[in-house]
């Protein structure tokens, strides 16, 4: 067969684009060599609908065995009971969540989308906005961080199924002690989808939803560092806290009911290749070299966004708990987060415009930016690096409309970042 040089042209190229770049978009991460290689293999060829020794298919034996490998990392990695490691992204695991233990129709409140929340938590246009019906908490205009009172207030007037925590674009940290305190007096379910900061979660450097939350979700690419995907835990003690049934109104576990969630649920065969990299990549998560770099991916965006605010940039909440930061782009006149992000990309900076709360922008414009440490930090910067690269940032948009000097911060950009090699 003839190679597919064309394809593989491009993906020479986007890792050229990987390598030259400055990546700063809060949800993207580079896996390792081994977890890309493992992804690569031929675990892609092989279906295995169903769970380690239950499958529908023959000859999965060297499958069964990585799924458990895979089971058993992520247990220990975060302390889980239970784990399903199929879930094919972090929307799926919340798919499936939610095709187990709601009717369509059920009620859900969720973190607003545009204070920084996830369209998977009831947006009008996925599928959690059209199948439930949503309600929303958002941040306070004042602090830009979320009241729980206010939380308490919605919940007890909308009495939700089930309330979800967590978000895309929220830089502080979540108080999932009050929440479940607000599920119980409501009688709904909490879950968190803790999709941005699990690395910071797993290696107990952020407040841990397992011990408060029903059920827990997550992608294990972002600061876990992982391949693409997604994946749902249980705490201790969170079997089925309702006695809810199946559609033939048998009680089942809720182990039980999320596994079927997910296959026949809302999925067919698992991908095991990628499940082999996501176990690959809990090991690496277990280690003193990852505890390391999420530590210092921490370090980083608190330097960030220090910085940030020092040159006169309002950082929504006024800095951050994790590896993100919400940039108010208000306060540095009339940029917005698409001219924002245009200019930067231009000079290799990757960013992402995002809206801020009470932004008076669409989506598609938006007044802010989102920043992240995750990737960056696994190049090797560590805090003096920081200040260089919000300066670089700054002067971008000091010059946006001079194409001449972004050439020139492009060219600094380049030959800056062949001092932290990836994968070359
Ligand atoms: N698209 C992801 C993010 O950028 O945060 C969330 O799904």
């Amino acid at each position: 067969m003839l190679r597919d040089q064309t394809i593989f042209d491009l993906i020479q190229k986007e890792q050229d684009r990987q390598e030259d770049g400055i990546e700063l978009i809060a949800s993207e991460n580079f896996a390792s060599k081994q977890v890309i290689e493992a992804m690569g293999t031929v675990l892609t060829n092989k279906y295995a609908e169903g769970l380690p020794g239950k499958r529908y298919y023959g000859g999965c034996e060297v499958v069964d065995e990585i799924e458990n490998i895979a089971r058993d990392r992520a247990k220990e990695l975060f302390g889980a009971e239970w784990v399903n490691v199929q879930p094919h992204s972090g929307a799926q695991a919340n798919a499936a969540v939610m095709l187990a233990v709601l009717n369509a129709g059920d009620k859900i409140l969720g973190f607003d989308l545009s204070h920084g929340g996830h369209l998977t938590h009831g947006s009008s246009v996925n599928f959690s906005g059209k199948l439930y019906q949503p309600s929303f908490y958002g941040v306070e205009k004042e602090t830009g961080v979320i009241n729980y009172d206010n939380v308490e207030e919605i919940a007890k007037k909308e009495k939700p199924k089930l309330l979800i925590c967590g978000a895309s674009a929220y830089s502080r940290e979540w108080d999932y002690e009050r929440l479940r305190d607000i599920a119980d007096e409501v009688g709904a379910l909490l879950l968190a989808d803790i999709a941005h900061p699990a690395g910071l979660i797993a290696r107990g450097l952020l407040n841990d939803p397992l011990e408060y939350c029903h059920i827990v979700t997550t992608t294990t690419h972002k600061t876990l560092r992982g391949p693409r995907g997604g994946m749902i835990m249980l705490g201790e003690d969170f079997e089925n806290p309702f006695g809810l049934k199946t559609p033939k109104g048998e009680l089942r576990k809720m182990s039980s009911l999320l596994d079927s969630g997910v296959f026949p649920g809302t999925q067919g065969g698992p991908l095991e290749h990628v499940i082999a990299a996501k176990a690959v990549a809990f090991g690496e998560a277990l280690s003193d070299d990852y505890m390391d770099y999420v530590i210092q991916v921490k370090k980083n965006a608190s330097v960030m966004s220090q910085k940030f605010m020092s040159k006169g940039y309002q950082v929504i909440s006024g800095g951050t708990d994790n590896h993100l930061m919400l940039i108010d782009l208000r306060s540095k006149g009339e940029i917005t987060g698409r001219d924002a992000e245009d200019a930067l990309i231009k000079a290799d900076i990757t960013i992402n415009k995002n809206m801020v709360p009470f932004d008076s922008r669409s989506p598609f414009v938006t007044s802010g930016i989102r920043v992240g440490s995750a990737a960056i930090t696994t190049r090797g910067m560590k805090e003096s690096e920081m200040d260089k690269v919000v300066d670089l940032i700054d002067e971008v948009l000091m010059n946006k409309d001079n194409d001449n000097k972004i050439k020139e911060i492009k060219e600094e950009v380049n030959s800056w970042m062949k001092k932290f090699p990836l994968y070359k």
